[in-house]
């Protein structure tokens, strides 16, 4: 672990002009890379059916989408020694662009490390204001006692929908939760309760291939029903696999159709999980940014955590592969809380907008902080 001290500043009110939002300056949390000061508030700014999503002029990507590069001043969300919830680790957002603010739905954890899901917002993608309290946190018996983890974020019709991670401390099953607003959150429970993966585990190949009944993880929705009248989904923590449904809710899958994404590429062999959910492209086709793990091989580090990018047709190949991928990540760890955390050689990325001109990629640095990449909007 980075050595890491905190201390109180006194409080200080401060009004944001456009939303009247007091924002309670209340702590300090030095990073490696200095003290990080923490803006946090009672109330949030409100969103209805009725608010705009994206910037008037959001620009489609085409695949691939390069030229990321870490922000400086990463981290810019460290955890919240007032906030019992969030004042041991604070890691893995998703992001969407609502009303001309880029929100971010994000994973802490407190010191016994049960996880909750909090909300930030932000009007330039690096300064974020939270909200004091978790907008998700362990409420059902599936999410006692880890808790709601690696939340992933769409919005259709006016309504957000939210996967997570509920985890018993036995099993982790990937869960649904809608919203109007992201702050009041229906939970509809497991979204597969009757999926039984596998585990792979290139360090101890007798224990892989086990089945692990109801476990799930990490899904990524695309955020338009396709032509077959079906939305898609990405889910899995060692393979990807592929899940539909009709109205969002319910979910359907099949052990007919295979892994969605074989592991090809050195950097991904040890497991491949859905990043940020995908993005439509100019063409039509979709982007799909995931997370692949090393087994030590091709210069990467063993259980190195980087991110890439995959092309994938819906329309014509459902059920994979990808029709491209890139063969190198775009995002790996390099800065120090990457190298050194509570979980080492980790960069895992779950969040991608388009804001003011650039593509804004959000991840997890080290499971225990929060930084950002950007990249020019390609012309
Ligand atoms: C959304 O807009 C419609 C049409 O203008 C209006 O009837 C409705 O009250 C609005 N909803 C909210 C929550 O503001
Ligand atoms: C700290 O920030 C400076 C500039 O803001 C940057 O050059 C440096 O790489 C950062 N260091 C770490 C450890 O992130
Ligand atoms: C962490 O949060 C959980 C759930 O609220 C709680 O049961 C536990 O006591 C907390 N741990 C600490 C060290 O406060
Ligand atoms: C960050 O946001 C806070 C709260 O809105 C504001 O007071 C502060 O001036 C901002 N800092 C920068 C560098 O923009
Ligand atoms: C969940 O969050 C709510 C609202 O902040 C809080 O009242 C409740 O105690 C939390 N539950 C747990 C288990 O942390
Ligand atoms: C969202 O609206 C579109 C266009 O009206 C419709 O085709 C689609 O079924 C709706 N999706 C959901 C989940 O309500
Ligand atoms: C939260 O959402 C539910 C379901 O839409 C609604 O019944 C409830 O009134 C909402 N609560 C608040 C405090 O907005
Ligand atoms: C799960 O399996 C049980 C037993 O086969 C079945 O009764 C139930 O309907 C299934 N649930 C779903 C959501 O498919
Ligand atoms: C799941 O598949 C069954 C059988 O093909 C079908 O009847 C059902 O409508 C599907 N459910 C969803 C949500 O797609
Ligand atoms: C959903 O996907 C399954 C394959 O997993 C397929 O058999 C089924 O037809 C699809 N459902 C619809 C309504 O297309
Ligand atoms: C539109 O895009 C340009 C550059 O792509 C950006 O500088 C500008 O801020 C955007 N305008 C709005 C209103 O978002
Ligand atoms: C990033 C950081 O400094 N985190 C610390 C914030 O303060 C709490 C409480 O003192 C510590 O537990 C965190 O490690």
């Amino acid at each position: 672990m980075v050595a890491m001290r905190s201390f109180t500043a006194p409080s200080l009110l401060l009004l944001s002009s456009s939303s009247f939002i007091s924002a309670q300056f209340s702590n300090f949390n030095t990073t490696a890379n200095g003290t990080l000061p923490v803006y946090s508030s009672d109330t949030v700014p409100l969103i209805t059916e009725n608010s705009t999503e994206n910037e008037p002029n959001y620009t489609a990507p085409y695949f691939p989408l390069l030229g990321f590069k870490e922000y400086e001043g990463n981290p810019i969300l460290a955890p919240n020694p007032a906030n019992n919830w969030e004042s041991a680790y604070l890691y893995n957002p998703s992001a969407i662009v609502i009303d001309d603010t880029i929100w971010l739905l994000y994973r802490a954890q407190n010191s016994s490390r049960t996880s909750s899901i909090g909300l930030a917002w932000s009007k330039d993608g690096y300064n974020f204001t939270r909200y004091n309290n978790p907008v998700v946190n362990a409420t059902e018996s599936y999410e006692h006692v880890g808790g709601c983890e690696d939340p992933r974020v769409i919005r259709v019709n006016g309504t957000f929908y939210l996967t997570y991670t509920g985890y018993d401390l036995h099993t982790a099953r990937l869960c649904l939760a809608t919203s109007t607003d992201l702050v009041n959150w229906t939970k509809y429970g497991p979204m597969l309760p009757n999926v039984t993966d596998v585990v792979y585990n290139w360090q101890d190949p007798l224990a892989s291939w086990v089945p692990r009944q109801g476990w799930s993880k990490s899904g990524a929705i695309l955020n338009e029903r396709q032509p077959d009248g079906t939305y898609h989904m990405h889910f899995g923590d060692s393979f990807l696999y592929f899940a539909n449904s009709t109205d969002l809710i319910h979910w359907n899958f099949t052990y007919d159709s295979p892994v969605f994404a074989p592991k090809l590429n050195v950097w991904e062999q040890a497991l491949m999980e859905s990043a940020a959910p995908p993005v439509k492209t100019r063409d039509g086709m979709w982007l799909k940014f995931y997370n692949g793990v090393a087994t030590g091989l091709g210069g990467y580090k063993a259980t190195q955590y980087s991110t890439g990018q995959m092309l994938i047709d819906p329309v014509n190949q459902p059920y994979g592969p990808p029709i491209a991928r890139l063969e190198t990540p775009i995002l790996q760890p390099t800065s120090v809380h990457e190298i050194e955390g509570q979980v080492d050689n980790v960069v895992f990325s779950e969040g991608l907008v388009q804001f003011r001109g650039q593509w804004f990629l959000y991840f997890g640095q080290g499971d225990a902080f929060l930084g950002v990449a950007t990249a020019p909007v390609q012309p």
